[in-house]
């Protein structure tokens, strides 16, 4: 059987221009694809909704991979393991309310799942800036990460949906594209972003949930960009709340899309 050359890359430049052009026109982009935003696509996507997921690394999984200090177990609490058995996803109980995962495992089943679940996962691109008209958020500039990393002045593209998700982690990148073109207008009590605050794991995993919601008409946070948003301790390699978070924006959004 004899493999054209040509035809390799023929088939990898047709199959990707509809994947990219797919994605003109999403119900939501999410922003991130580390633990929140890989579970709000799952949820989301298996919900009918039309979603896709950016990031700029080639790897998804944000922040997950490590687990802590670079020791690839993570922890996660009693209220998000109904996750990891929804996702087959397997875990051992280390002590009372305290069960450890392999983070490999983990990021490859939240991938595997939102993928299969139906949501288009674009790796190596960057949100570079915003589209808002009309005091709502309506879509993304978006180019190659490699662009970005250059700093070569390359043109991006736009892309549009009916909601975006900051799950950018700690940099909350998409709010603070927001603030920067538009200054303090997001729905904190002076508008402006109120920063993430110090570490106290049990505080920051309840308020990465309370945390998560819409900032602005058209864009939600979930994930660290949440507390990032609306000031929450940071938590160290707990993972429960990620998790719990990108379920909620998933839950909230498509009660909106439905409304
Ligand atoms: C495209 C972008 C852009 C951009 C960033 O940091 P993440 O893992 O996000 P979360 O919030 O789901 O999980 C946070 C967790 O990993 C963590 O850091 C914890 C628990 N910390 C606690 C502590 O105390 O430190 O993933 C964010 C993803 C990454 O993959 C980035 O590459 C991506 O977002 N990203 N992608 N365009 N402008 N900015």
């Amino acid at each position: 059987m004899n493999l054209e050359d040509t035809k390799i890359s023929e088939a990898i430049i047709n199959t990707y221009k509809n994947k990219l052009e797919d994605v003109l026109h999403s119900d939501v982009i999410i922003v991130g694809g580390g633990p929140s935003g890989l579970v709000a696509a799952g949820c989301l996507a298996k919900a009918g909704v039309k979603t896709t997921l950016l990031d700029r690394k080639l790897s998804i999984g944000g922040g997950m991979w490590g687990g802590g200090m670079m020791m690839n177990q993570i922890v996660i609490q009693e209220s998000a393991r109904h996750i990891f058995d929804e996702l087959h996803i397997r875990y051992q109980e280390y002590d009372k309310n305290y069960y450890t995962a392999d983070s490999i495992e983990c990021v490859s089943a939240l991938t595997l799942n939102a993928v299969r679940s139906g949501a288009r996962i674009l790796n190596l691109i960057s949100v570079e800036d915003i589209i808002v008209k009309e005091k709502c958020i309506k879509g993304l500039v978006i180019n190659w990460s490699t662009a970005e990393m250059s700093k070569l002045p390359i043109d991006p593209l736009m892309i549009e949906s009916k909601y975006i998700l900051d799950a950018t982690g700690h940099d909350a990148s998409v709010v603070s594209k927001l603030v920067h073109r538009l200054g303090n207008i997001l729905s904190t009590p002076d508008g402006s972003p109120e920063g993430e605050k110090p570490m106290w794991a049990e505080r920051g995993e309840e308020q990465v949930v309370e945390n998560t919601r819409e900032a602005y008409p058209g864009l939600y946070v979930c994930g660290m960009a949440a507390n990032a948003t609306f000031g929450g301790q940071r938590m160290g390699p707990i993972f429960g709340g990620m998790l719990l978070s990108g379920k909620k924006t998933a839950r909230e959004i498509i009660k909106q899309i439905r409304a």
